[in-house]
């Protein structure tokens, strides 16, 4: 079969010239998904194209994507990226990648082997926001969550990523190894901090000797990852196949904007990745913030209305100028003053760009996939610059008018009474509420309750309540888009 390891490419694809068999798996990285390919994979490749060290990655996935490692094997590990501008495209093979397991196909200890390996300095993480089995709210290990559960019950047969990273630094330290690095590259807040917080809370539940080792001896750096990746569909595929020339399974098309920010804390060496254009900074915490809650949060917003509204696409929702003014004020007024930024961090031009991002028409960013997983995503997109507001007295309707959105989503049902597929860890608690209440606005005071989403004082605050549903009763009677007009 031809695949893009054994077939000419069509000459306008970038090609890497290093030299991949001086490459090792000095990196394991868990969820080899769309946002990994695209971003860590593709500055790794850029860095190793620049220094030709050895700092290849293990890909592995935990939960689902067998095919694709069963296709990326297929092709030597290669795989190829479409940075899809307004105007233009650059195809890019990617060749940073060295091997790749899944416990489906060799087993769990076989992953953890492989994390054991004294070569490895890194494992770094795209496990969307559910993978920490955190408590939203408070950021802790959700001790509750079903996998965490499962894994302190049998800690050596480990399914969750937590259970897997804490096995495998309780066998490095029998080995005597040096221990890794644990790089979350997801987009929660303070994401480092969080990972950090899960493996802790969970070592200490099976182990307190070994949690603080862990505690004294590694280093859970925060970084602040930004590339808007849309999940790879049968269209961009087959522009993949046409643009490089070679049917790749494992190609993804995304924007050509990419920024990574990472706190310079390593416990066992790193890449210089800074060669490829990544920062390394003392302090993540403000870039993350910035664009969890300018980027992320309008995101959210626009993908709960813009989805209510009749928009497929994000790109679609800025043809609309009450969304997109909507979303530019958001970013500007509702979340741009809830942050504290170094010196010199101009704001404004962020939030343009951010709207000339989401504009591109190339890029088909769907908004019922970034509707996903609402209950992980509000507290940090939405949360904290909520309760910025509500302690000084400040406006906040777009942030209201946000969780409104997301709560007339996860009722279920659309506009035209077309069902919605809700995707989302508590999936089952909304419908449930959605039973009890149907659509009346007692259903807002009931999702507000729900104390893992926003903890116990939001409900408290009545006019928050109001707020919120008011917003609600709005797009229930008039439709998201009238209510998005109203802002
Ligand atoms: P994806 O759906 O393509 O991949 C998800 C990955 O997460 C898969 O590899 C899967 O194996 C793994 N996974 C899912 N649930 C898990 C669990 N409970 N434990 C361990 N692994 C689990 O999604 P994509 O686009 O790769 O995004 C993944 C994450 O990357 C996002 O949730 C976000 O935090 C971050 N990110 C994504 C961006 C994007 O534009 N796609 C941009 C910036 C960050
Ligand atoms: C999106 C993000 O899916 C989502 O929730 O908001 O994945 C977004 O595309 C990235 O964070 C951009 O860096």
């Amino acid at each position: 079969m031809d695949t893009i390891s054994n077939t000419p490419l069509n000459t306008n694809v970038i090609r890497p010239t290093f030299d991949r068999s001086v490459l090792k798996s000095r990196i394991v990285h868990l969820g080899f998904g769309a946002f990994h390919r695209a971003h860590q994979a593709l500055f790794t490749n850029e860095m190793l194209e620049k220094t030709g060290c050895d700092w290849g990655i293990c890909e592995v996935n935990l939960f689902g994507g067998e095919d694709l490692i069963t296709q990326l094997r297929a092709q030597d590990h290669l795989y190829t990226v479409a940075e899809k501008g307004a105007k233009a495209t650059d195809v890019k093979l990617i060749a940073s990648v060295t091997e790749s397991l899944h416990p489906n196909f060799e087993g769990k200890r076989a992953v953890l082997e492989k994390m054991s390996e004294e070569q490895v300095a890194i494992i770094s993480m795209t496990i969307t926001e559910k993978g920490y089995c955190a408590d939203p709210a408070t950021g802790r290990l959700d001790k509750n969550n079903g996998l965490i559960q499962a894994d302190l019950a049998n800690p050596r047969e480990p399914s969750s990523a937590i259970g897997y990273i804490v096995e495998a630094l309780r066998i490095r330290r029998e080995l005597g190894l040096k221990p890794f690095t644990v790089m979350s590259c997801d987009n929660v807040q303070e994401n480092g901090h969080v990972a950090r917080a899960a493996v802790l809370d969970f070592a200490n539940l099976v182990d307190q000797e070994l949690a603080s080792w862990i505690e004294a001896n590694v280093t859970f750096p925060c970084t602040m990852v930004d590339r808007i990746v849309p999940a790879a569909t049968p269209e961009t595929l087959a522009e993949i196949t046409e643009l490089v020339g070679v049917a790749d399974p494992c190609g993804i098309a995304c924007e050509p904007f990419r920024q990574w920010v990472i706190e310079d804390n390593f416990v066992n060496g790193r890449p210089d990745w800074d060669i490829a254009g990544a920062e390394f900074v003392a302090d993540v915490v403000p870039f993350e913030e910035m664009k969890l809650r300018m980027l992320n949060g309008s995101h959210s917003f626009l993908a709960y209305l813009g989805y209510l509204g009749g928009y497929k696409h994000i790109s679609d929702t800025m043809t609309n100028e009450s969304y997109r003014r909507a979303a530019f004020d958001m970013m500007m007024q509702a979340q741009a003053p809830t942050l504290t930024m170094p010196e010199g961090t101009d704001l404004e031009a962020y939030a343009k760009l951010l709207i000339e991002r989401f504009t591109n028409p190339s890029l088909k960013h769907q908004t019922w996939q970034i509707a996903m997983d609402g209950s992980q995503k509000i507290p940090q997109r939405m949360g904290g610059s909520l309760h910025h507001h509500l302690a000084v007295g400040t406006e906040y309707k777009w942030l209201a008018m946000g969780i409104a959105g997301w709560m007339t989503y996860i009722s279920g049902v659309d506009e035209e009474n077309q069902e919605i597929d809700v995707r989302d860890p508590m999936v089952e608690q909304f419908r449930e509420i959605y039973q009890q209440y149907g659509k009346e606005p007692a259903v807002v005071k009931a999702i507000l309750s729900i104390e893992a989403i926003f903890g116990t004082d939001l409900i408290k605050n009545e006019g928050f309540v109001e707020a919120v549903t008011k917003a609600y009763q709005l797009i229930i009677s008039k439709g998201a888009r009238a209510a998005v007009a109203s802002l």
